[in-house]
């Protein structure tokens, strides 16, 4: 039974002669126009990047190495990490290697809980959590042998080294931010018994007497592992890791993209939002009520959190995967039956509005309502949850580029001057 690198190690000379062959018979294919407009508007929809750990697709959702994110429900997300690296998952014995090789890695260096302790207790758990990682890379394998001259066909194996001790102190780092952000300021010491996710939701010490709120970590953590490369958090962690910094220092510049509010950070806004609802109609309101009140936002010139994608064109199946936990596990709570509502009225609705290409709810409809469920009301925490997991993606994603030798990122930027030229304008803004 292979471990994660053995198995790495059998694969990347395979990847490695795809993309030489790929390259020598196709490198000059012209695979896209780029327009003046793409090139203002954040690059949207310009292929600049190759991905293989996940895909988006518009009519089907995430999928993760050919396999629909539906599908990958009930797997832990560390099989998924496993997943993502090598295209396969574990089996039993591979599983239970991967969890030694966390174990083994877990502790979290005293000076990380001296910064976070030494942070005022009102700082925003993402800031926390992206300082926690940065200064975690005292311990980088990868830059300490790059210092020593490491060869370049060793890259992946230091940033898989980084990965897995970030990974396994992740939930111990990440349990404490919680812990001090609230105000609590003892830490629960790790269960080495417990998998990843489960280990996380116990050190939160949050009640949890049927286990549900671990099975509803396992099933976060894994549901929002991947998401392309090109999203703001990916990309930017991409583009830190192609200049060599450490693995630490990659994932903490995505961290720092994934905690803006247009990213990440919109999971608060979409409970925030359903808690409004909830307390301006004294509970669950009425199909009717409801119906009104969703027009009247539009009409007030304000999005409905939840609904609508950059990339998708149908219910985002993350948001079916945790309906279905919801539904199951807590379907007569006030809030999850406000977020059920909205999901049978807001559709419809944006459709009749005629605005939002995706009239659909994203997963940030519903995964603030299963949280709060549990007791683990404090939103801006939230993004710490899918940084946690968010970490996966990103890591598998640094270890696959250091394997095939993606170089340094340099897109060319142009003047407002060029791009007049090239659009034939003279005319300039007063
Ligand atoms: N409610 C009302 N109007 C909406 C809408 C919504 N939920 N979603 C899009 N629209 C409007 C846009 O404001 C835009 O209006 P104008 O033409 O008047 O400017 C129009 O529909 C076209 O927008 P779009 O092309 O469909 O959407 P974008 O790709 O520009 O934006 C967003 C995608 C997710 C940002 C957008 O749908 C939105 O703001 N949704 C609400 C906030 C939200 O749910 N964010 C979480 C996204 C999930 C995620 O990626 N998390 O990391």
């Amino acid at each position: 039974m292979a471990s994660l690198k053995e198995e790495l190690g059998n694969r990347i000379p395979d990847l490695r002669k795809e993309l030489r062959e790929l390259l020598e018979g196709g490198g000059s294919t012209v695979i896209s126009q780029v327009t003046m407009s793409q090139v203002v508007h954040g690059m949207r929809g310009v292929p600049g990047l190759v991905c293989d750990t996940s895909l988006v697709e518009p009519e089907k959702g995430l999928i993760i190495r050919g396999t629909p994110i539906s599908k990958l429900a009930a797997r832990k997300p560390e099989e998924v990490f496993y997943l993502l690296c090598t295209g396969r998952l574990p089996v039993a014995r591979e599983l239970e290697t991967l969890h030694d090789e966390l174990r083994q890695r877990s502790a979290v260096p005293a000076y990380i809980w001296d910064l976070l302790f030494a942070m005022p207790s009102d700082s925003h758990p993402m800031t926390m959590l992206s300082a926690a990682i940065l200064a975690l890379e005292r311990e980088s394998v990868f830059r300490k042998r790059y210092e020593q001259g490491m060869h370049k066909d060793e890259y992946w194996e230091a940033a898989l080294e980084d990965s897995l001790a970030l990974l396994a102190k992740l939930p111990a780092m990440a349990a404490g931010i919680y812990r001090i952000h609230t105000g609590k300021r003892t830490l629960i010491p790790p269960n080495p018994e417990l998998d990843w996710a489960a280990d996380y939701a116990q050190m939160l010490g949050l009640p949890d007497p049927m286990g549900e709120f671990q099975n509803l970590m396992r099933l976060y953590l894994t549901l929002h592992c991947d998401h392309e490369g090109g999203n703001v958090s990916a990309f930017t962690c991409h583009t830190v890791g192609s200049v060599l910094s450490s693995p630490m220092l990659a994932v903490s510049a995505g961290m720092n993209g994934l905690a803006g509010p247009l990213h990440g950070l919109a999971n608060q806004e979409c409970l925030r939002f359903v808690l409004e609802i909830k307390n301006r109609f004294g509970g669950v309101p009425s199909t009717e009520q409801l119906t009104d009140f969703v027009w009247a936002r539009l009409k007030d010139g304000s999005v409905i959190p939840g609904y609508g994608h950059a990339v998708l064109r149908v219910t985002d199946p993350r948001f079916t995967g945790f309906h279905d936990f919801g539904d199951r596990v807590c379907a007569q709570d006030e809030v999850f039956r406000i977020v059920d509502r909205l999901y049978a009225v807001t559709p419809a609705i944006l459709q009749s509005h005629g605005h939002a290409k995706d009239p659909w709810p994203n997963v940030d409809a519903i995964s603030g309502s299963l949280l709060y469920h549990f007791g683990l009301e404090q939103f801006d925490y939230y993004t710490v949850l899918f940084g946690v997991s968010r970490a996966l993606g990103m890591c598998a994603q640094l270890i696959l580029n250091r394997a095939l030798g993606t170089p340094i990122m340099r897109p060319r930027s142009m003047t407002t001057d060029q791009l007049k030229a090239l659009s034939g304008s003279k005319r300039r803004v007063a």
